[in-house]
């Protein structure tokens, strides 16, 4: 074994509070949806039973509608705003009233296949990511694309995506708080407060509804078409239906949300940017914006040779890997968050499509850019996509399980390989 991976594993382990897994000491203190997701599959490269746990606990905290939160606030903790009291979830653990990307159907199938013994496991889960799923298919669609009704509900909190929408809220009633995550990051490295104060906003109108979907509908002001949501529910659909197959269930119905969601995904497709786009669902229009979610079709199953030339662009225009948002455009912040850096799970989720698609020239230059960073400078949240310099939290969980299932890993490595 590497030093790397042992010290990939230790992050894992340090990291783990006993059943669920934190994205980082201090700066993220409670289980994260789509990060729990990639801490389960990095347990399962060397402790398959955890990895299990990791999602048996995130299933734990589904409301009675299905959703399934994007934080749930297990032990409540001081060091991060807004927490529980703020939210007031309305699910079984006290949680936000948002969801985050569904990958957790994706990454379950990858564990079934490399442990077989855990099928139980993975028939009593099941079900849980259907009825989330189901959740998705019924409050969040537009066109059969899938929208955000707040900008942490993508998981790229402040992309360019979201300015025109963001500008729509109105904060002036949101009140004083006190912000946390400053206190841990450089505040260059975070979001502004002028979009702290209309997240604020957007979980108030949440709670003012105790986050009943059918009024948020017309209440919230922001709506937003996305591609993160909507490859990767089309990836997990995809992985949730054979999976269910093999369990002999009927999956007949998520069959028909596949075909929902392949229509869905080309309302996304905008001509004058070359790239899968955000939509405003209130305005109509296309944000104009090309990103690493852009990249994400064909994790999502869409082999689209259109997509091809923009994304070859923004890997040259960088040293690293994929920015987070194009390296030429105005307002490109190499350090700022979801505004610049080359984030490690987006990569994987990006090139791992590219990889099981042929496309391995794209896929291999993704992986390898990864793989430097983390040998450069360890596994921290996201890196400066010129430099490689860590960035935003250490010690980072889902960035080291990033290395233990694909950076870290070469094709000609990997479980399986002729
Ligand atoms: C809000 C935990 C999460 C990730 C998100 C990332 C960041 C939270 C924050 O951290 O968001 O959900 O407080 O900034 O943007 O993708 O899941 O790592």
């Amino acid at each position: 074994m590497t030093e790397l991976t042992e010290r990939a594993r230790n992050i894992l382990r340090q990291n783990d509070k006993g059943g669920y897994t934190l994205p980082t000491h201090g700066l993220y203190p409670y289980q994260w949806n789509w990060d729990s997701a990639f801490a389960a599959w990095g347990f399962s490269t060397f402790d398959p039973a955890r990895g299990w746990q990791e999602l048996e606990t995130l299933v734990s905290g589904q409301w009675e509608d299905g959703m399934i939160p994007h934080i749930l606030f297990h032990r409540p903790d001081p060091g991060y705003y807004p927490g529980p009291d703020v939210w007031q979830g309305r699910g079984p653990v006290p949680s936000s009233g948002i969801s985050q990307p569904p990958v957790a159907a994706s990454f379950m199938a990858k564990m079934l296949a490399a442990d077989p013994t855990g099928e139980a496991r993975a028939r009593a889960i099941w079900p849980r990511l259907r009825d989330w799923h189901a959740w998705f298919m019924r409050w969040r669609l537009d066109q059969g694309a899938v929208c955000v009704t707040h900008p942490w509900e993508a998981g790229r909190d402040n992309a360019p995506d979201w300015d025109p929408a963001m500008k729509a809220i109105d904060p002036s009633n949101v009140g004083e708080y006190t912000r946390r995550d400053t206190s841990h990051v450089d505040p260059a490295m975070r979001p502004t407060k002028y979009d702290y104060d209309r997240y604020i906003r957007l979980v108030q109108i949440g709670v003012s509804v105790n986050w009943d979907q059918e009024k948020l509908l017309t209440l919230n002001p922001f709506r937003v078409a996305d591609p993160t949501m909507t490859f990767t529910l089309l990836r997990a659909q995809r992985d949730l239906a054979a999976m269910g197959r093999r369990f002999g269930e009927d999956v007949s119905e998520i069959e028909e949300w596949i075909r929902v969601l392949e229509g869905g995904a080309e309302t996304l497709w905008n001509e004058n940017t070359g790239g899968y786009d955000s939509r405003d669902v209130h305005t109509g229009r296309f944000n104009g914006v090309l990103s690493n979610a852009s990249a994400l079709c064909w994790y999502g199953g869409i082999d689209d040779a259109r997509a091809r030339p923009a994304l070859e662009r923004m890997l040259t225009s960088a040293e690293f890997g994929l920015a987070s948002f194009d390296p030429d455009a105005e307002g490109f912040e190499p350090l700022r968050y979801w505004r610049g850096p080359t984030w490690p799970i987006m990569n994987y989720l990006v090139g791992s499509g590219l990889e099981e698609q042929g496309h391995n020239d794209l896929a291999q230059r993704i992986r390898r850019d990864t793989a430097r960073l983390m040998e450069m400078n360890g596994f921290a949240e996201y890196y400066d996509p010129h430099s490689g310099a860590p960035a935003g939290g250490g010690s980072f969980t889902w960035t080291a399980a990033v290395w233990l299932g694909w950076a870290g890993q070469p094709p000609e490595t990997r479980q399986g390989a002729a």
